[in-house]
């Protein structure tokens, strides 16, 4: 192609792309900021009073301000044979009776030289619907380590948040030595957050320090941090295992269909609009498809596998597209610099992007009155459908989820 006819091609292509999106914008619902504001999170905290209601002295006493807030780091020294034959040791535990336990400035003055960012999706293991997505900033977990000196026979760290002073409220998450320490080229190191969509992380969201665990649900970003524990124990005891989930298990790619298509009416001859979210799990997304049928009688719900369901005429969804990252990202943060993104072009290595999520839509037209139902599904990038190749809910719920409407005349 010559120089000019490149040119004519490019801008034919684009007026032609943005006539169709302003089309489509004429109709399709508004969907959700890529950027869940912190507040507007869904809230999933343990404890009697929640952590974050506190105020005041209370608040203080938990040190759960910026200048308040302090994190123990200290080594496990019980031994159980056959499990353990040496605990684990510390050179510096950094602790409040020393006086010399993690403050925020020395946290943010190793975010100087060790920051990362990452967008990541925040789901929980038992609840089929996203909590919200942030831009989350911090300090690997290892850099934090390293101020305890050497460290001998540790094979798992644990973490746990401010819980009321009751042992019985504790909720704790953990990771082997190697996920802390060692990152491959393109993976996600665990890290300290101080901030989540360029300003300091609220109370609610787990403010001022939480743990992020990139490629897991939300039970190993423990909120409210303030201590870090390191162990030769190589059993995982998350506080999640005792519930019968995974307790190593990574985020699922499944797609999530908005609530607000169920029980509506709508006039015959409107478009129908199909809307959710897909997050990106470990196997990242391929693309999402939409399965729409008529409903014969009091609908009836389908099990995962049922043939109906294996052999149905799926039909594909369109995902949102990606924003002008630079102007989506808050200030400060350079798109190349983000984790998972091209550090050359400053967008994500896939879409949605790893351990993140978009939207997804699709548009049908022409329906005849009557009732109907819809799902949608993700498929991976190893051509897996929905709910496969984890079908076990206790490892996150990734259901295929229907909505039911009716169009009328
Ligand atoms: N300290 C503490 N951290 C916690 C929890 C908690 O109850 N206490 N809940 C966890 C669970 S189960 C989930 S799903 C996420 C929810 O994060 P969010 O409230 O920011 O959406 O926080 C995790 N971190
Ligand atoms: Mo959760």
């Amino acid at each position: 192609m010559n120089g000019i006819s490149r040119r004519h091609f490019i801008r034919t292509a684009t007026l032609g792309a943005a006539a169709s999106l302003a089309r489509a914008e004429a109709a399709l619902p508004k969907l959700p900021p890529l950027l869940t504001p912190d507040l507007d999170f869904y809230d999933v905290s343990r404890g009697t009073p929640k952590p974050h209601t506190l105020t005041g002295e209370a608040l203080l006493q938990a040190r759960l301000t910026p200048e308040t807030w302090r994190c123990e780091i200290t080594a496990d020294a019980f031994i159980e044979d056959p499990h353990t034959k040496v605990p684990a040791t510390l050179k510096k535990p950094l602790t409040l009776a020393d006086g010399n336990a993690l403050d925020l400035p020395t946290l943010m003055e190793l975010g100087k030289k060790h920051e990362v960012h990452f967008l990541k999706a925040m789901q929980c293991l038992n609840i089929d619907t996203p909590l919200g997505q942030g831009l989350w900033t911090g300090v690997p977990l290892r850099e934090v380590l390293k101020l305890c000196g050497r460290m001998n026979n540790v094979r798992r760290i644990y973490f746990w948040g401010y819980h009321n002073d009751d042992p019985k409220q504790v909720f704790k998450s953990s990771v082997s030595y190697t996920q802390c320490f060692e990152t491959a080229p393109g993976d996600l190191p665990v890290f300290l957050a101080y901030r989540v969509n360029g300003a300091p992380l609220s109370l609610e969201r787990g403010g001022p320090v939480r743990m992020i665990v990139p490629w897991s649900h939300g039970y190993k970003s423990i909120k409210w941090l303030r201590h870090i524990f390191v162990t030769n124990d190589a059993r995982n005891n998350d506080t999640y295992s005792s519930g019968n989930n995974d307790p190593d298990s990574f985020l699922k790619t499944a797609a999530y269909v908005d609530k607000s298509l169920d029980g509506q009416k709508i006039p015959a001859g409107q478009p129908v609009f199909i809307t959710g979210q897909v997050i990106s799990g470990l196997s990242g997304v391929k693309h999402v498809e939409y399965w729409l049928r008529r409903v014969e009688g009091q609908p009836q719900p389908l099990p995962d596998d049922d043939p109906a369901l294996l052999n149905a005429s799926w039909k594909p969804c369109e995902l949102e597209t990606q924003p002008d990252w630079a102007s989506v990202l808050p200030k400060g943060v350079n798109p190349r610099q983000v984790l998972a993104f091209d550090a050359q072009k400053g967008t994500p290595l896939s879409w949605p992007s790893r351990y993140g999520m978009c939207s997804y839509h699709a548009m049908v037209k022409d329906l005849k009155p009557d009732k109907y139902e819809v799902r949608a599904r993700s498929v991976d990038m190893n051509g897996y459908a929905q709910p496969e190749p984890r079908p076990l809910q206790k490892t996150g719920k990734n259901g295929i989820q229907v909505r039911r409407f009716e169009v009328v005349a």
